[in-house]
């Protein structure tokens, strides 16, 4: 029987896509999946240990933070401390960036922004949950990165991927040269190649959004869902709901099986709910890379001017064809 492929053994193996790396990007990818071991190790056992439930601190955006959110922002920034690859982390659980000032990562090229662990509320109730992440390379070539290093579109980024603690845990990633997908095999504690060259079907039948908020949301908005519930054959209306509080999880399944995941703006939230740095451009690079669009409904989320860390954005991701239509219905109405 053919040994399967684990992540590290992958990542050397695809350095050769680009002909001038040193390794530095490889490294960061390697440390980011040790975190998420660890990460994992810890959801795996929420339940006998004492860590559900909330810290009694509340983050930048208000949100109250759960006791794995803390974590496992302290597993990925003691993961890029020790890797040296990692000049500056942002992420959702802390107000400022933070500078990796360590010895090691003097010469540091890259920037990670992350969600540590997004759909936290659904810890406590033992439904799957994920890590976000988003590298880019620094822009400014001497002293200190800065803000506008960490202020880059989604274009710019060089890596992304998430992290689905679920029935099994799995790893998806890329470099901007197609997603591959690893799953977590706990008797070696590697995580190994399942998923390669992943591709998102052109049109689907699961639709993912709140409907609770349906009164709060845009005319074309409404629209779509009432689209969705239309009976058609030929387009297998009416499609599927689900929705499960974790981004992670929604998109995951609708990567493998189509589908469209939609968190517009409402009366509520303005500007949409998930931030676009660390929750909406990665996964819009991985969607985009497995051949599906993300949009903000009226511009593609990649493009769109990133003017502080925890800005947020509406977003419509998945399948083509299901994005498209939500996005006619958005601009019609
Ligand atoms: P979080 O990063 O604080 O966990 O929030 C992000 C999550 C997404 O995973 C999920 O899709 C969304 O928030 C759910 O929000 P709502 O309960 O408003 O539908
Ligand atoms: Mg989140």
């Amino acid at each position: 029987m053919k040994a399967a492929k684990t992540l590290g053994q992958f990542i050397i193996e695809k350095q050769t896509d680009f002909p001038y790396a040193k390794g530095e990007l490889s490294r960061l990818l390697c440390d980011l999946g040790i975190a998420a071991k660890n990460v994992n190790r810890e959801v795996n056992k929420a339940g006998l240990a004492n860590i559900i439930g909330d810290a009694g601190s509340v983050n930048i955006q208000g949100e109250g933070q759960k006791k794995l959110d803390i974590y496992a922002n302290e597993q990925f920034l003691a993961a890029l401390q020790c890797g040296g690859e990692c000049c500056i982390l942002v992420s959702e659980e802390n107000d400022d960036y933070i500078y990796i000032d360590s010895e090691l990562s003097k010469n540091a090229k890259y920037i990670v922004a992350i969600d540590p662990l997004d759909g936290s509320s659904n810890i406590d109730v033992n439904v799957s949950v994920g890590t976000i992440f988003s590298i880019f390379r620094r822009k400014s070539v001497n002293g200190r990165a800065t803000i506008t290093d960490v202020l880059q579109k989604g274009v710019d980024q060089v890596a992304a991927g998430y992290i689905i603690y679920g029935s099994s845990t799995m790893l998806v990633y890329t470099t901007g040269k197609g997603v591959n997908g690893f799953t977590l095999d706990p008797s070696i504690g590697e995580f190994c190649l399942s998923h390669p060259d992943m591709k998102i079907p052109v049109d689907g039948n699961i639709y993912s959004i709140n409907e609770g908020y349906y009164r709060h949301f845009p005319e074309g908005i409404k629209k779509y869902i009432k689209y969705c519930q239309e009976e058609d054959v030929k387009t297998q209306r009416p499609y599927t709901l689900r929705y499960t509080g974790s981004m992670v999880a929604d998109l995951h399944r609708s990567l493998i099986k189509g589908g469209i995941f939609i968190y517009p703006i409402s009366a509520q939230a303005p500007k949409g709910k998930l931030r676009l740095v660390y929750e909406c451009n990665p996964m819009a690079f991985i969607v985009e890379q497995a051949g599906g669009e993300a949009s903000n409904g009226y511009s593609r989320i990649m493009e769109l001017a990133v003017e502080e860390m925890h800005q947020r954005s509406a977003i419509i991701i998945g399948s083509t064809n299901m994005v498209l239509k939500a996005e006619e219905l958005l601009q019609k109405y």
